[in-house]
C-alpha cells in the first residue's frame, strides 16, 4: 500500500533560515514554494532524490499563525519532525483501507496538499505517536 516516503515534514519557525541551513548544509534545492490556507501553513518541498515511484522531499513548515496545526506542535514539542508523508497510488482507496483497519482518519476525504498532490492524514495517537500522511501524487 506504502510505495515510498514521499516527505518528511519539518515544523519550524522561520521558514526562510530553514531553508537557508537545508540548502547550505546539505545541498538540497528548493522546488516548490506554497502558503496552504486550508492547512494553515507555508511550507517548502527541497528535493531529495528520485525513485522509481516519484521522487522523495523535506517539506519545511512555517505555521501561518499559534492556533493551527503545525503552531500548536511547535508550542508544545518544538522545532522538530511533524510528521511523514508516505506516497500511495490511491488516497481514497487507502484512506478507507486503513480506516477499516480502526486507525482513526483525521481527514476522511482527501484534501489539497503541496504540488498538487491529494492527501489525508492518520491520527497519530493510532500510528504510534507519528502523525502519517498519505500523498497520492498529480496524474501527469
Ligand atoms: C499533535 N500531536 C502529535 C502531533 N500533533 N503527535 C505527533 N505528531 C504530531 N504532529 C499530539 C499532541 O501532542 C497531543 O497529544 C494530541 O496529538 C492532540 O494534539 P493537540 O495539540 O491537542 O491538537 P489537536 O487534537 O487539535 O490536533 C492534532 C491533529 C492535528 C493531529 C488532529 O494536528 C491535525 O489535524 N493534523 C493534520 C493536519 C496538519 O498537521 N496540517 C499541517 C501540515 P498529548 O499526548 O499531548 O495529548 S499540512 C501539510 O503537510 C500539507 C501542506 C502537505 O503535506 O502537502
Amino acid at each position: 500500500m506504502l510505495l515510498r516516503i514521499d516527505h518528511v515534514g519539518i515544523a519550524c519557525h522561520d521558514l526562510e533560515e530553514k531553508i537557508s541551513f537545508y540548502e547550505s548544509v546539505f545541498g538540497l534545492t528548493v522546488v516548490s514554494r506554497e502558503v496552504n490556507e486550508e492547512q494553515g501553513v507555508r511550507e517548502a518541498m527541497l528535493h531529495v532524490a528520485d525513485g522509481d515511484g516519484g521522487a522523495s522531499y523535506v517539506q519545511l513548515l512555517e505555521p501561518l499563525s499559534p492556533d493551527t496545526a503545525v503552531g500548536k506542535f511547535l508550542a508544545k514539542r518544538g522545532e522538530g519532525v511533524h510528521h511523514i508523508g508516505y506516497g500511495v497510488a490511491d488516497v481514497t482507496t487507502a484512506l478507507a483501507e486503513i480506516g477499516a483497519k480502526g486507525v482513526r482518519l483525521v481527514d476522511e476525504r482527501p484534501r489539497h496538499g503541496s504540488m498538487g498532490a491529494s492527501i489525508a492524514f492518520l491520527h497519530p495517537k493510532d500510528v504510534g505517536g507519528v502523525l502519517t500522511e498519505l500523498v497520492e501524487a498529480p496524474r501527469r
